[in-house]
């Protein structure tokens, strides 16, 4: 197996203030610089950004203005040897994409969703990445005859057509989830994300990120989901997290829910050289709503922690006895040594 170290980062969202559809937050709000500096402080490499992340309220600004303040973002995170990761379009806030963003019934709405998602690549540009993450919250549909699954698909297509020749560089990483806020969603999987990069203009730069709270919410285990994208060369960034089964999406620190399903997203990363590449790990991970201001960065930290572990618990695996049991079709033997593996017995 290849020994080499990760780089790790997180966005500014994962230091949340834990509101929820039942509630206000819990936590007193945070700055941009507070979050900058925390992230310091606990090694971490570099930074995610929504586009409004990186230049807050972006709808009421000139693509002036926008190039502007995104150059002194850039400029701090050089002062403070800090990478941005990635840049993705927040396109789920803005009344104009209530019934999707490129998907919308409304071409006025679908204007907007992709003018803004040029924005997003010309703040990636000066940030000095060239990943777009594209989260398709809202292309979906909660009343399956509202709209045409099939005219949603071209609309995509000519949206990331758009994106793609806007800069010859970019490369977009959709990152697929089931469900939520939609009822379905038209890009659900890995498999989906890998399969409409084939009719965009140029396959190459259409890749994905897998989460796996999202995997998991969509019936899949995300080891698989990482060994599949990766047999693509397509796996360009990464949420790692965790979900306790089709529930609402949990965002639990890596590890929390299922050790065992974590330790397995650790091996698959670990023999298709996940981050050989300069790839990030990022965990899109949220505290619990309990958690008090003192502790809210207790789940990153842990998070990485737990990684960390199970690099060296998949690393000290005994692949040799593994592949005797393998061979003699003892996959009885083969659970219980991964079993005392993770317990340490
Ligand atoms: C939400 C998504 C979001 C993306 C970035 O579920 O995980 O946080 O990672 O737009
Ligand atoms: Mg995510």
């Amino acid at each position: 197996m290849a020994k080499h170290t990760y780089k790790f980062c997180f966005g500014p969202w994962n230091i949340s203030e834990g509101q929820d559809p039942y509630g206000p937050p819990v936590r007193p709000p945070q700055t941009f610089d507070w979050k900058l500096a925390q992230l310091k402080k606990l090694g971490f490499d570099a930074m995610m950004f929504h586009d409004d992340d990186a230049v807050p309220d972006i709808d009421s600004k000139s693509e002036t203005q926008i190039r502007k303040e995104a150059k002194d973002l850039r400029k701090r995170l050089d002062g403070e040897g800090i990478a941005a990761e990635m840049v993705a379009p927040r396109l789920w806030f803005a009344p104009q994409t209530v019934d999707g963003a490129y998907t919308s019934n409304d071409p006025k709405c679908r204007r907007y969703a992709i003018d803004r998602s040029l924005r997003s690549i010309d703040i990636a540009n000066i940030l000095g990445t060239d990943i777009l993450v594209l989260w398709l919250a809202r292309e979906g549909s909660y009343i399956r005859e509202s709209k045409n699954a099939r005219h949603c698909l071209e609309r995509l297509v000519e949206a990331f057509d758009k994106m793609l020749a806007h800069d010859k560089k970019i490369r977009l990483a959709i990152e697929p989830k089931p469900n939520e806020p939609m009822d379905h969603a038209y890009l659900p999987t890995i498999g989906h994300a890998l399969a409409i990069a084939q009719l965009t203009r140029d396959s190459t730069r259409v890749g994905c990120l897998i989460e796996s709270a999202h995997a998991i919410l969509a019936g899949l285990d995300p080891a698989d989901e990482i060994d599949f994208a990766m047999a693509f060369g397509k796996l360009w960034s990464l949420h790692l997290n965790d979900q306790n089964g089709l529930k609402f999406d949990q965002d639990k620190p890596f590890g929390s829910n299922n050790l065992r399903v974590a330790f397995n997203q650790v091996r698959a990363l670990e023999r298709n050289g996940y981050g050989q590449s300069g790839e990030y790990v990022c965990f899109d991970v949220h505290p619990f709503r309990t958690t008090k201001t003192a502790h809210w960065l207790k789940h990153l930290d842990n998070s990485r922690r737990t990684f960390l572990s199970l690099v060296e618990k998949a690393r000290t695996f005994d692949e040799q006895k593994a592949q005797q049991l393998i061979a003699d079709r003892n996959y009885q033997d083969l659970d219980q040594m991964v079993i005392e593996h993770l317990m340490g017995t």
